[in-house]
């Protein structure tokens, strides 16, 4: 396949309710789509940095630098025969996961939009749906009640609560005494130390399925000790940037869950590369989010048909987060199960671009 052209654009989608973590408040996804067009067929990659670096370190001002000067003067006009082969242009260079992830993700699309089958088919998944629950964020407890009674009521598989210091066991015991037998995580986004272990033990008596990222970004060695003392499992995200990163992880016992984030770890190939040692190690893993809009969001269903994505994904209904999503199909979860999205070839959804236009500001375009 050869690469004819390309697009960057800056999409700023307003969400319908702030969404709240431990590193702070979201009210709008602002976020880079990048498109790559070739053999009369177009591939999009959604990034998933955020303007500055509040859960990990790359920017968009940086992710976009390295595509523009480095990664797409080195594409444009090239011809590619599989994903593997433009992945050797863009594995020589340091870090930058999220941007090439996007050029990565967009390939895979085009690649498999010119093989005319969806990228599920592509990648290997084995399932026409997905499993799906809610990632709530940090509320007072009465609204974190009725958050969680609503998505039980629509019928998510389970519910990840945010929390931070100060905003955890009260809430967990209001939580966990009204749904009792509801699949229930909480994900603290690295706010808690080594010196909270033995709060982080207390957790242990609200029979949580797993305790995602407590400690630093770039931790493994505390959270393996914080695992060894706990009888809930540790999921680690944002500490999962490769296979080699899970790899150590899950040799040192940090943690027994795995949350894969493409855009987080660099795209397909690496995703899938830390689901197949995770699936070795026989620690299950799940499917995150980043509040992607519908191009991310389709990207996150068709990697979670992969075999060992065994527990519920964050890929929930796209009308939780945005009055109007930037494709035509609607991305919207029933009973908890996300149907794959095949409207067409690849990623299976069409852009909507008169919407996407209005929600659009800077578009740059590129050819040799
Ligand atoms: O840690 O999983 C996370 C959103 C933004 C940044 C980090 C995280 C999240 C989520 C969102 O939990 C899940 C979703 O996309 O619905
Ligand atoms: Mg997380």
């Amino acid at each position: 396949i050869r690469i004819d052209a390309a697009e960057i654009r800056i999409v700023r989608l307003p969400l319908l309710t702030p969404f709240v973590i431990s590193t702070g408040t979201m009210t709008e996804k602002v976020f880079p789509l990048l498109t790559l067009r070739g053999e009369g067929l177009e591939g999009y990659g959604e990034g998933v940095m955020d303007l500055w670096p509040d859960y990990l370190e790359e920017t968009q001002a940086g992710g976009l630098a390295f595509l523009r000067e480095v990664v797409l003067p080195r594409i444009l006009g090239q011809s590619f025969a599989s994903p593997a082969e433009l992945a050797a242009i863009l594995d020589p260079w340091r870090g930058h996961r999220m941007s090439k992830a996007m050029v990565e993700m967009a390939f895979w699309d085009l690649w498999s939009k010119a093989l005319n089958i969806p990228l599920c088919t592509a990648l290997g998944g084995v399932r026409d749906a997905v499993q799906v629950g809610v990632s709530l964020g940090i509320a007072d407890i009465p609204t974190t009640l009725e958050r969680v009674g609503a998505a039980v009521d629509a019928g998510y598989r389970r519910i990840k609560l945010k929390i931070k210091r100060g905003h955890d066991l009260q809430m967990l015991k209001a939580v966990r005494g009204a749904f009792p037998d509801t699949h229930l995580t909480v994900d603290a986004n690295t706010d808690y130390r080594l010196g909270d272990l033995p709060l982080l033990k207390s957790m242990d008596r609200f029979d949580l399925d797993y305790i995602e990222q407590p400690l630093a970004f770039d931790d493994i060695h505390d959270h393996a000790t914080v695992q060894a003392h706990l009888v809930t499992a540790i999921c680690l995200d944002e500490s999962i940037r490769s296979a080699v990163d899970a790899r150590k992880a899950l040799v040192a016992g940090a943690a027994r869950v795995v949350n894969i984030k493409v855009g987080r770890v660099g795209g397909f190939a690496q995703a899938r590369a830390i689901h197949d040692l995770c699936a070795a190690f026989d620690v299950p893993v799940w499917c995150g989010g980043m509040l992607e809009s519908g191009i991310g969001r389709a990207q996150n269903i068709h990697l979670a048909t992969l075999a060992n994505f065994s527990k519920p994904g964050d890929t929930s209904s796209a009308s939780r987060y945005f009055k109007r999503d930037i494709i035509e199909q609607p991305l919207e979860a029933e009973s908890g199960l996300m149907p794959v999205p095949k409207a067409c070839a690849g990623l299976g959804v069409t852009l909507d671009r008169e919407y996407l236009g209005t929600v659009s500001g800077q578009v740059e375009e590129f050819r040799r």
